[in-house]
């Protein structure tokens, strides 16, 4: 507490901003895609409410930097909605893998449970209750076409986890979820995966939690710091946006 109140802690936001900018995952046919952020003035100190400013907006529930729970994929469907998940799995040491170099040689780079075991030999077994987060240096591109990088075979290229990895990562960790900066917790190809979207299927299998479209992954160490994720309290939710913050040790 006192090294949070005498600044020795840094407070770094994993967040991006939401505008009407903000991108959505473009899913391939038939599937129906979420509403992106829109925002509508009420009043800013006019005729409307001449004291006050406020807005109404509207988004989908995976919609900018969010928090998918376990009830949002079939295989995760008997766990937690949004609402049911306890507060204490929102908190928890942030275990940071980085895989931006293979992430720029090939986009669509994919953690592997070889490079999880080479950060386990390095730095220690990933322990209960943390988060994974996979940097992969995607959230650079949030304003360009990389972020999405559509090839020409029309599907996108960005980084993800290997099937093997969400299951080794879902089942042989007792993790509260794992953290990227691209649009979803999968890769841009992983519809066409053996298992489509693992990281989705296993994680919520697990009950287990994604955390999307974070940023500056880079200004935190490969451990220690502590990551809250703040999502909505939305009754029988299956994501909301969030606001995601680590506590760094200077
Ligand atoms: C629905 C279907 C596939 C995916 C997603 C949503 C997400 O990425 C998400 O925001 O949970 S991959
Ligand atoms: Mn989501």
């Amino acid at each position: 507490m006192d090294s949070i109140l005498n600044n020795s802690i840094e407070v770094i936001d994993l967040t991006h901003p939401l505008n009407e900018d903000t991108p959505v995952i473009e899913l391939p046919d038939p599937f129906v895609d979420t509403k992106g952020f829109s925002i509508e003035q009420i009043s800013k100190y006019d005729d409307n409410g001449p004291f006050f400013y406020w807005n109404n907006f509207t988004m989908g529930e995976h919609c900018g930097t969010h928090f998918d729970a376990p009830v949002h994929w079939i295989s995760g469907k008997d766990h937690d909605y949004l609402d049911e998940i306890p507060v204490r799995r929102l908190i928890g040491e942030a275990c940071v893998i980085d895989i931006s170099k293979e992430s720029a040689e090939n986009p669509d780079y994919c953690l592997t449970v070889e490079d999880i075991k080479k950060y386990e030999a390095e730095y220690g077994e990933i322990p209960a209750h943390s988060w994974v987060m996979i940097y992969t240096g995607w959230a650079k591109y949030i304003d360009d076409e990389m972020f999405f990088n559509v090839g020409d075979d029309g599907k996108p290229h960005t980084p993800g986890t290997t099937v093997e990895a969400s299951k080794f990562l879902s089942y042989e960790r007792d993790i509260l979820g794992v953290g990227v900066e691209t649009v979803g917790t999968d890769a841009g190809i992983a519809a066409d995966f053996e298992t489509p979207f693992p990281n989705h299927y296993y994680l919520h299998e697990t009950n287990k939690y994604g955390l999307a479209s974070l940023t500056n992954l880079d200004k935190l160490q490969p451990r220690g710091s502590i990551v809250i994720a703040s999502p909505l309290k939305i009754e029988k939710g299956s994501g909301s946006p969030a606001r995601v913050i680590a506590l760094v040790e200077k």
